[in-house]
């Protein structure tokens, strides 16, 4: 099992992520020109979560994609995390 980091950790290696008070997770609000470009985001980040196993909690509306990334077997953040968001961010 992937060790669990914590949110702080991971924070310190990514832009415009925060942490979600009361859990161990992160946050990023993506906000993109309009809907299609949100779902084309969405769609690379699937394939992406489908190939590493490790899926997003999400909230889409119109152009915003909410995202919430926490690894649930390990109860908190782990390097999955950090590297799905990293991903996220370059897809974005
Ligand atoms: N996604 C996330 N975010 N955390 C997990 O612990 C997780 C997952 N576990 N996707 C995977 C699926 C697990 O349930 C399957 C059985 O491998």
């Amino acid at each position: 099992m992937t060790d669990r980091i914590g949110a702080a950790a991971a924070l310190g290696d990514l832009e415009g992520w925060t942490a979600v008070e009361g859990r161990d997770a992160i946050r990023k609000i993506y906000e993109f020109a309009d809907f299609n470009t949100a779902w084309g985001f969405m769609a690379r980040v699937a394939l992406k979560a489908e190939q590493m196993d490790h899926h997003p909690e999400w909230f889409n509306v119109y152009n915003k994609v909410d995202v919430t990334l926490s690894t649930h077997d390990a109860d908190g953040v782990t390097e999955k995390d950090v590297a799905l968001a990293r991903f996220m961010d370059q897809a974005a």
